[in-house]
């Protein structure tokens, strides 16, 4: 395989979550495949868990009637998060999965390929579809030395990220290697292999080794493990070294996961909310390190420490073994084994307060307060500031506690509903839960005015944000497009309609962040036709494709500065070469724009969609 050519990965385990899983099975019930034709698939809820009204809950009964007609595992509310779950029971070394969530790559820590995608390709994945990809190139992570105390696997992540930022790992997959790797454990490997995403990458991975299988015992599947690592001679594209023993506690600063200083650099500063958990520090391992250093202390006057436990596996640990108690007595508040804070919903910050989480993201306002200042930190830095109530650097504790993970683990798998395929499941569609929208095949010419031009890193969380408001709507296309771009711009959905629709304009990332396909298809049901940008993320870019949006970008960055809000434009596109003229006819000016499409992609494109064009394909048939 050589990096930069078409592939095609063949997909052997599928992952769902609620708020990406009611379109994702939408749209698989909408190409007609009796049942999942991968090895497993699995369906998780995890996000939309307050139930303020029936819209949630009516996901989730869609959401278990499906899973029960065409043989999926779902994973019941309350269970924990999917990456978490789906690491402890089900990850396996050798296999692909492919998730519609953009923290899929949890796996690659279990030895795996583990990508994250949109709805659509998940489904067409459950269909059994090949995914098709860009080959990435491989940048090899050397891992050195041995962590020091009060040191964990976050900040190696961070260390990564800090050096990478969050465009360096686009189209490259982060191979882990080196003498390091065997000092860390599954769940840490997790953590790292979890915030990769951050970077842009298209998934990072470890190899399978003995932790890995100690792992599997501890989960009573010893059975699945097998070795997997590089060959002696193997050659990366670039690499990057991180000696453990010189890691120090690192934090991300708001509002960029790679805005990375060292945690001594900001220490001192007054903190009002922790939060603990997040399908990247949520582990057994996590919660018993907290709970370690949590031991006989109290949780500052001034703090509200909040903990999110990654499943109830976890949990049930920590409980069997006495380490839940010093949690409950030291004042956290303990939440749901879910999503929660990570994605708004719940326990926002006060106003311009400072928030501590151990999370992946904090992109602005995504924690539900606008002007909160997010910073994200390892579960030793979040405790040490929980108890000071000020920024602070865990080394400070004293001795670092000893924790081992559990030879055997107690599992218990009764919140798993196993299903064979039944034609006779109900699946039942509540009100909230509306048909897909339907497009039309490209036309020959693309008119209509910049609809909006934005900067550098747009994220999905600016073109669709989070919280319970807006989730709560992720089945119901209509009434979700009315908030796109609404932080940015509150008129821009009713301004996209009254225009027939239009063009966007980004900087560099465009898109970066999350996997929703609600980012790509809202505004396309709003009438977007092409989003011009600098450059894009990977997710974001292949969700466009998949409804038939343009993603082109410029052949001379310059000419980002000659577009503006309200230029008219015309774009023919007829023959959707990878040079096309774009003309900007408010400023008389003509801009050369470029379209980077495999052939498939023209065809998607083309026909006004991935679904339409699957369905074109079954009549052809
Ligand atoms: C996130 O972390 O932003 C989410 C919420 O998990 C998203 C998925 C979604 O928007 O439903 C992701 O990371 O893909
Ligand atoms: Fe859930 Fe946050 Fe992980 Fe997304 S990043 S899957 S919202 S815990």
């Amino acid at each position: 395989m050589v990096p930069g050519e078409q592939i095609t990965l063949k997909i052997d385990h599928t992952l769902t979550q609620d708020t990406t899983g009611t379109l994702a099975y939408l749209e698989f019930e909408a190409m007609g495949v009796p049942k999942v034709k991968t090895q497993l698939s699995l369906s998780f809820v995890d996000h939309n868990m307050l139930q303020n009204d029936f819209r949630n809950p009516d996901d989730h009964r869609y959401l278990q009637g499906v899973a029960a007609k065409y043989g999926i595992v779902f994973s019941r509310p309350g269970n924990g998060i999917c990456h978490q779950l789906y690491l402890e029971r089900f990850a396996r070394p050798g296999l692909t999965l492919l998730g519609s969530d953009s923290h899929t790559p949890t796996a690659g820590g279990m030895g795996m390929i583990a990508i994250g995608a949109g709805g659509l390709d998940v489904a067409a994945a459950m269909a059994g579809e090949p995914l098709y990809l860009e080959m990435p190139s491989i940048l090899g992570v050397k891992l050195t030395g041995k962590l020091s105390p009060f040191v964990s696997a976050k900040d190696v992540i961070l260390q990564v990220l800090k050096e990478l930022t969050v465009k360096g790992g686009f189209n490259k997959v982060l191979e882990y290697y080196g003498s390091g790797v065997e000092t860390l454990s599954v769940p840490e490997r997790g953590t790292i292999a979890n915030m990769g995403t951050e970077t842009g990458a298209t998934t990072s991975v470890f190899a399978s080794d003995e932790s890995t299988r100690a792992f599997l015992r501890g989960q009573r599947r010893e059975n699945q493990w097998i070795e997997l690592k590089a060959d002696d001679d193997a050659e990366y594209g670039e690499t990057v070294e991180v000696d453990l023993g010189r890691v120090e506690p690192l934090i991300a600063l708001p509002n960029s996961p790679d805005n990375v200083v060292a945690v001594s650099e900001v220490e001192g500063t007054p903190v009002d909310q922790v939060c603990i958990g997040s399908c990247t520090n949520s582990s057994l391992r996590d919660l018993k390190i907290v709970s370690a250093l949590l031991k006989d202390k109290k949780v500052n006057d001034n703090v509200s420490l909040t903990i999110s436990p990654g499943s109830r596996q976890a949990l049930e640990n920590l409980a069997a073994t006495g380490e839940l108690e010093p949690l409950i007595q030291s004042g956290a508040r303990i939440l749901e084994n879910a999503c929660g804070p990570c994605i708004g919903i719940g326990q926002a910050p006060t106003s311009e307060g400072v928030s501590l989480r151990t999370f992946n993201c904090n992109f602005k306002g995504r924690s539900g307060t606008q002007d909160a200042k997010v910073y994200l930190v390892s579960p030793e830095t979040a405790v040490a500031s929980a108890i000071t109530g000020k920024i602070t650097d865990p080394r400070k504790l004293g001795k670092y506690p000893q924790i081992s993970l559990p030879e055997a683990f107690v599992l218990s798998d009764n919140m798993f509903i196993y299903s064979t395929a039944r034609t006779t499941a109900h699946v039942v569609m509540g009100p909230n839960i509306k048909p897909l929208p339907s497009f039309k095949p490209l036309p020959k010419a693309l008119t209509g005015e910049v609809l909006l031009k934005v900067g550098d890193n747009i994220s999905t969380d600016d073109i669709l944000p989070g919280g319970t408001e807006i989730m709560a709507l992720r089945s119901n296309i209509p009434e979700i497009s009315k908030y796109i771009f609404c932080r940015l711009d509150k008129d821009f959905a009713s301004r996209a309609l009254q225009k027939g629709g239009g063009f966007i304009v980004g900087g560099e990332n465009y898109g970066q962040g999350s996997a929703r396909e609600h980012a790509a298809l809202a505004p396309k049901y709003l009438g977007v036709k092409a989003v011009l940008a600098k450059s894009f993320a990977r997710i974001h870019m292949a969700n466009l494709v998949n409804f038939g949006v343009l993603p082109l970008t410029f052949k001379d960055n310059r000419d980002y500065l000659r577009l503006d809000q309200g230029d008219a434009l015309d774009l023919q596109v007829e023959n959707l070469d990878e040079r096309l003229l774009l003309k900007n006819q408010t400023k008389g000016i003509k801009i050369e724009v470029v379209l980077s499409l495999s052939s498939l992609e023209k065809e998607i494109v083309k026909a006004g969609g991935k679904l339409a064009a699957i369905k074109a394909k079954q009549t052809r048939k």
